[in-house]
C-alpha cells in the first residue's frame, strides 16, 4: 500500500507531466505552422515520452492499491515568437519538473516510502538526460541566430529523432 502524503504528490506529479506532453504537443502545431517539421518531429517524440513517464507514476499508484486522481491541465501557451523561444520555454520547463522530482524524492524519503524512492531514482537520471537536451538545442539555436540556412539544418538534425517508446 502506497504512503497516503507520497500518493497525493504522484498524483499531482501525474499531472505535471500530462502537462509537459500537452505543453510540447502544442509546441509541435507551432513548428509545424512555421515549416519547422523536423521541429514538430522531435517535439512529437518528445511529447510521447511524457506520456510515457505520467504512465509510468500511474501504474506505481495503482499496482499499490492506490487511487489516481486526475486534475485539470493548466491553460495553454499555443505561440512563441522564434523556435529558440519555444526550446527555451521547454529548457524552463524541464527545471521546474526537475524541481518538483527533487521534492517527491524529499518527500518519498521523508516517509519511509522505499517502493517510490526507488521509482524516483529512474526519474532523477531522466530529468538529467532531458535538462541536456533542451540545453544544448538552446545553445545550437543561440549560436544560429536568424540565420535561414541555419534554421533548417538545425530542424533537418532535429528531425532525425526517432521515436524511443
Ligand atoms: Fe517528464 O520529463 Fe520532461 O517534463
Amino acid at each position: 500500500m502506497i504512503n497516503e502524503k507520497v500518493r497525493k504528490a504522484i498524483n499531482e506529479q501525474i499531472k505535471n507531466e500530462l502537462e509537459s506532453a500537452y505543453i510540447y504537443l502544442s509546441m509541435v502545431a507551432y513548428f509545424h505552422s512555421i515549416n519547422m517539421d523536423g521541429m514538430a518531429q522531435w517535439m512529437r517524440v518528445q511529447t510521447k515520452e511524457e506520456v510515457a513517464h505520467a504512465m509510468k507514476f500511474f501504474d506505481h499508484v495503482q499496482q499499490r492499491d492506490g487511487r489516481v486522481e486526475l486534475q485539470p491541465l493548466k491553460p495553454l501557451k499555443t505561440d512563441w515568437s522564434s523556435p529558440l523561444e519555444a526550446f527555451q520555454d521547454a529548457y524552463k520547463h524541464e527545471l521546474f519538473i526537475t524541481g518538483k522530482i527533487n521534492d517527491l524524492v524529499k518527500l518519498a524519503r521523508e516517509e519511509g516510502d522505499e517502493p517510490a524512492g526507488i521509482l524516483l531514482q529512474w526519474f532523477v537520471s531522466e530529468q538529467v538526460e532531458e535538462e541536456a537536451n533542451a540545453s544544448k538545442i538552446v545553445q545550437t539555436l543561440e549560436r544560429v541566430g536568424d540565420s535561414g540556412p541555419g534554421l533548417l539544418m538545425v530542424d533537418s538534425q532535429l528531425g532525425k529523432r526517432g521515436s524511443s517508446e
